[in-house]
């Protein structure tokens, strides 16, 4: 660690944005989350997180925005090649039902697979849940590394417990193309399509939940927002796009939003909020969406409001046959942004 040099190439052996640093040195922890079982439409997700660790040794470490991030210290959980084989078995049961449109209720093998697909889903829930919470009991900020967007439900619910603890409330501040609003989607209860639902359901010291980037929704989702009276705030893309057109800053909007917001909070990046240039292999993919410099201004102003992120995720990065590593690539330069957001001060 003495002959590190943050301005030389990483070195073979290095952790992840090359540095040195064991989990002990380390403020920051990322757990690899490879699991995908429920991705409708393209899967994936399961390899994001490997190769984001290895694109993030392209990663300059001195951040523009948020300075020296890599001095807070980070360190990446070796790849779960065990979590990834229960993702791939839980995704073969879970692909012929999501081919038809969703399980047949009168089908026993459908329930049958639908059952396992679920079981499946709560151990990964349960293991990121027990990392999540050993992470902060030991004063460090947990982030994950998806993985889809079913995989952080396990450590918003530790981060929850913790501000319970605290008497104090926690706010959600997620960046999605998607509500993620659904009861269960296809029949699956931890469905990527259901995490904000689940959040909501389930943890009640979530306070609030602020969306921003949404674009493509269902009728259902909006009317369970409604139903949610405020604590709820979904901000929709294009009403962005709208007054942006009318002369408002993003900055404005930005600032103007997290306001809504608890002193703790918990960031989900799915990669899907940003523009699909961006992430071209991701599962869902919507036209519209933040370029990269609005969603680290969007960041830059979170951190800047003086709230404490307790912990974070990036999920949904597909890495796809050919792309030149671009996918991990962005997603490795968001998580080095979200470090820096998260960066204990
Ligand atoms: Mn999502």
């Amino acid at each position: 660690m003495t002959s590190f040099d943050p301005s030389a190439a990483a070195t073979p052996g290095s952790g992840v944005f090359g540095l040195p640093f064991s989990a002990e040195e380390s403020r920051i922890h990322l757990l690899p989350v490879p699991f995908d079982a429920t991705t409708s439409y393209g899967g994936g997700a399961a390899s994001g997180p490997e190769a984001i660790r290895e694109a993030s040794r392209q990663v300059d470490l001195f951040d523009h925005q948020f300075g020296q991030v890599y001095e807070t210290g980070i360190f990446m959980e070796p790849p779960d090649s065990e979590m990834e084989a229960a993702s791939r078995a839980a995704r073969a049961l879970a692909s012929p039902i999501i081919e038809k449109g969703g399980a047949d209720a009168e089908s026993v093998d459908d329930q049958r697979a639908v059952a396992e697909v679920n079981a499946a889903c709560e151990k990964m829930n349960e293991r990121v849940h027990d990392w999540t919470r050993g992470v902060l009991e030991a004063g460090r900020v947990p982030g994950l590394v998806g993985g889809d967007h079913s995989t952080p439900f396990g450590a918003i619910h530790a981060c929850g417990e913790i501000a319970a603890a605290r008497g104090v409330e926690l706010g959600v501040l997620q960046i999605d193309a998607h509500m993620d609003l659904r009861e269960a989607y296809e029949g699956f209860t931890w469905s990527h399509a259901s995490i904000m639902w689940n959040v909501l359901e389930r943890i009640p010291t979530v306070s609030r939940l602020v969306q921003i980037g949404i674009r493509d929704y269902c009728e259902d989702e909006t009317g369970y927002a409604r139903g949610q009276r405020g604590r709820i705030s979904t901000q929709h893309d294009f009403d962005w796009w709208r007054w942006m057109d009318g002369g408002a800053t993003f900055r404005s909007l930005c600032e103007r939003t997290i306001d809504e917001l608890p002193a703790l909070v918990y960031v989900s990046l799915d990669i899907d909020g940003l523009s699909p240039d961006l992430c071209p292999g991701t599962g869902t993919p919507v036209p519209g969406g933040l370029t990269f410099n609005q969603a680290a201004a969007l960041l830059e102003c979170l951190h800047a409001s003086g709230r404490r992120i307790v912990g974070f995720d990036l999920n949904e990065v597909c890495p796809r046959e050919g792309d030149g590593e671009w996918n991990a690539n962005v997603g490795a330069r968001m998580l080095y942004k979200l470090c820096g957001v998260a960066r204990p001060k």
